[in-house]
């Protein structure tokens, strides 16, 4: 589904007004809400013209955000978001590009996307709201989820060691890494504004709870803390970092500073120019 914004050259927006109008059908208490809202500040504390802004998603409650928000939306098919977020970037640079989704979309169904735009590093940022489920299809584990949690579709827990996104996200070439809590939308604002301001591929794992799967995670709020130490612009101790802590230290983890996409295509291109020049005269 492809949805054209509604607004026509503003200079300064509100965070109000980046929203759709759309009515959410998310369940209420649902993270997502706040999400949304520190989406819309962030965009606006950025002074992002809805016409130069495209948020694509997948599919699941968390991929409902574009429906939500006044700019170009493309709501796709489950676990492709990325790769065509990353076409939409690469054939149209003028454009920011914000992709999002939930953790089945990204880390399961979708998760070699995922390496690969890290590790491509073209210029967009990746919103993951990961409440370590399925919610729309009624409470599946994911990838995130923890192997003991006990449900009706997986009596006694998977048993199954969850997937760590942020040091996949690491060790595949990620050049921003953050995590944040979505109740805390002041903190969701200041780096969902930093991380689509860095340039590169900009990774922010959201916890955002399922409050109706997931009724413990209303307990998220109690457990978030800021880290230790401030961010680090060397992957491997961000990797060691976010291995060893509890899973619930928000803020910016890394910030690095790999040529682009366009920057390191443009620098063989030269190179290559520079052969030619040399060695077929
Ligand atoms: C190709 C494909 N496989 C499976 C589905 C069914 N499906 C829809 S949403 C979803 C999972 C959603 O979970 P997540 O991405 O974590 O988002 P949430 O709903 O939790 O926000 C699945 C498996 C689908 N729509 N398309
Ligand atoms: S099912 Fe869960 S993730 Fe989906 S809208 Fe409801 S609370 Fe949010």
């Amino acid at each position: 589904m492809v949805r054209r914004m509604s607004v026509a050259a503003p200079c300064k927006l509100k965070a109000s007004d980046y929203k759709s109008g759309t009515k959410p059908v998310w369940c209420p208490g649902c993270g997502d809400f706040h999400v949304l809202a520190s989406l819309t500040k962030a965009i606006a504390a950025l002074a992002l013209v809805p016409e130069n802004l495209a948020v694509v998603s997948g599919i699941g409650c968390s991929s409902r955000i574009p429906a939500y928000l006044n700019c170009y939306g493309f709501h796709g098919v489950h676990g492709r978001a990325l790769p065509l977020a990353t076409g939409l970037k690469v054939a149209r640079p003028d454009l920011t590009v914000i992709c999002a989704g939930g953790d089945g979309d990204g880390f399961s169904i979708g998760g070699n996307h995922l390496l690969h735009a890290c590790r491509r590093n073209v210029d967009i940022t990746y919103v993951v709201m990961d409440n370590e489920i399925y919610g729309m299809t009624k409470g599946q584990p994911s990838p995130t989820t923890a192997p003991d949690w006990d449900s009706e579709l997986a009596p006694g827990g998977t048993g199954v060691s969850p997937f760590h996104p942020l040091v996949i996200a690491l060790a595949s070439g990620a050049n921003f890494v953050a995590r944040t809590f979505a109740g805390d939308v002041k903190g969701t604002t200041r780096t969902l504004a930093e991380a689509i301001g860095h340039p590169g591929f900009s990774f922010v794992q959201i916890l955002s709870p399922c409050v109706t799967f997931r009724p413990d995670q209303r307990e998220w709020k109690n457990k978030v803390h800021p880290p230790p130490v401030t961010f680090t612009t060397d992957p491997a101790q961000a990797a060691r970092r976010v291995m060893t802590d509890d899973g619930f230290n928000i803020g910016v983890l890394y910030k690095g500073s790999r040529d682009i996409y366009g920057q390191a295509v443009e620098r063989n291109a030269e190179f290559e120019r520079d052969l030619d020049a040399e060695f077929l005269v």
